[in-house]
């Protein structure tokens, strides 16, 4: 039976780092994911459990406690149920982890703003900030790793958080033509994200649903905003994103209607 209850939204990277989560500890069964629709306002029963923010996810406990933050969550979870320990035991390790993870929001506040963006001028530029992210990672693992392709032995806390955000930069090959660095100076991190997005525990969505799901964000649309011209959010979810076409690649053209996307 659950204990914990997630409310979030479908293809969320930050709650699919809970699922990974719980995948590795085998405890998927505690948890009861609620799906939120994230086209339609937030309904007042879920603005009464978060206080007023839209952002999720968020976790609630059996007596109705709340918390925010995926971090936050994964953390909780972890020293809830500690065995199996996912994160570090060790301190000096543990810091290293948190070291790694805290490269993490940086490189997510990039790829989502190199998606959104919409002016070709700056592309260049998102593309080099995006290279150094990987380079900046393969010294860190470079210095700091025990093991390879992981930053320890096993797929590990860093890999739970970094994970689903490699998975969601697809949207960057789809739509920007935009591939971690293949040079040497970014190899290790190469090797680190191809691993993480192989691993069997972290198959919870796939190229397909990511890209169908996230085409408003690349003609500058998020969280299921309205674009000109259409009636429905990429982020519906009926018709299921699993059987609308994928939608075309590249993103300076003009966008497509509601009716090539499959949604009517
Ligand atoms: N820092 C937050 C980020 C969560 C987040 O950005 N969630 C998105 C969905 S993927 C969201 O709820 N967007 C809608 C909103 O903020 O109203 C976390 O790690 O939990």
């Amino acid at each position: 039976m659950s204990e914990l209850t997630i409310f979030h939204i479908p293809v969320c990277p930050f709650s699919q780092r809970v699922e990974i989560l719980l995948a590795l500890k085998g405890m998927t069964e505690r948890v009861r994911f609620q799906v939120v629709d994230v086209t339609k306002p937030r309904p007042d029963w879920l603005l009464e459990k978060t206080g007023g923010t839209t952002t999720l996810p968020i976790l609630e406990t059996p007596d109705g406690k709340v918390l925010k933050e995926s971090l936050v969550i994964l953390r909780y979870i972890e020293e809830l149920w500690p065995a199996p320990g996912i994160a570090r035991d060790d301190p000096y390790e543990r810091a290293i982890e948190r070291m790694l993870i805290a490269r993490e929001a940086a490189f997510t506040d990039t790829g989502y703003r190199m998606v959104m963006n919409q002016d070709p001028a700056q592309r260049d530029a998102y593309r080099a900030q995006m290279d150094s992210h990987f380079v900046g990672i393969s010294r860190f693992l470079e210095r700091h790793a025990c093991g390879d392709p992981y930053l320890f032995e096993h797929f590990g806390l860093a890999e739970v958080v970094f994970t689903p955000i490699f998975m969601r930069f697809w949207f960057l090959e789809h739509y920007e033509g935009y591939s971690p660095p293949t040079g040497p100076e970014a190899a290790r991190a190469r090797r680190w994200h191809d691993a993480c997005i192989a691993h069997p525990s972290a198959q919870q969505v796939t190229y397909r649903e990511i890209v169908t799901l996230y085409y408003d964000y690349a003609f500058g649309a998020g969280n299921g905003a309205l674009l000109p011209g259409r009636s429905r959010s990429s982020f519906a979810f009926d018709p299921a994103w699993r059987t609308r076409p994928i939608p075309p690649r590249g993103k300076f053209m003009p966008a497509a209607s509601d009716a090539d996307l499959g949604l009517l």
